[in-house]
């Protein structure tokens, strides 16, 4: 069995329950649910090595807090992050004055053009500070911050999701809610 360190392991594991459940041959429920027996009987079977400690280690340490137990811990699901169809009861939410959005100098044209769409996710993903939204534009080149003049977008009716773990969640932004600003 291969040894692999959580970081990687966590990083299987949200592929599993936010995009390719198949992966570990498991199905999510409508609320993004996987059994917990299954996910690691899943696991095991793609040859990776993992047990119910580790998993619960994975959970508790995970830097994003990417991860739910249900209360009596049969099951776990990704607070966000989705992109299969699930409904994780995602609560709207006044969000603040402003968000912020990272995304690579790459993508800023097509993004000045057309808003900020969920592209593969079920939701266009924002931080409430600029330092995340570096960090997450990062992942895909050369990183740059947009401000989101997210109260304005409240008060003209766009609804607004807090995670479990404090992202940020709307459909769509448009343009003339960012603006780019200097990092
Ligand atoms: C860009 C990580 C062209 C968008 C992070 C982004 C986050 C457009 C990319 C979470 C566009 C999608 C999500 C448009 C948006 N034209 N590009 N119109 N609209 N884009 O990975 O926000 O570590 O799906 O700017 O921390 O980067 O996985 O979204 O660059 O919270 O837990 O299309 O993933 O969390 O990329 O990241 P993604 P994201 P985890």
């Amino acid at each position: 069995m291969k040894k692999m360190s959580n970081d990687s392991m966590s990083k299987f594991i949200s592929l599993i329950l936010r995009h390719h459940p198949e992966a570990a041959y498991i199905e999510l429920d409508e609320h993004g649910w996987a059994e917990v027996d299954k996910l690691i009987e899943g696991i095991k079977r793609t040859g990776k090595r993992i047990n119910r400690a580790l998993l619960e280690e994975i959970v508790r340490t995970d830097n994003k807090q990417r991860y739910s137990f249900n209360e009596d811990k049969t099951l776990i699901r990704a607070n966000q992050g989705h992109s299969i169809p699930v409904d994780v009861g995602l609560k709207e939410q006044e969000p603040p004055e402003l968000l912020y959005h990272g995304t690579a100098a790459g993508f800023l044209a097509s993004i000045e053009r057309e808003g900020l769409k969920p592209m593969g996710r079920l939701y266009v993903h924002l931080s409430k500070d600029v330092e995340t939204a570096v960090n997450v534009g990062k992942r895909h080149g050369k990183p740059v911050a947009l401000k989101i003049h997210s109260g304005d977008m409240y008060r003209d009716g766009q609804v607004f999701y807090l995670s479990e773990n404090g992202v940020w969640l709307t459909r769509k932004v448009e343009p003339k809610y960012f603006e780019q600003i200097i990092i």
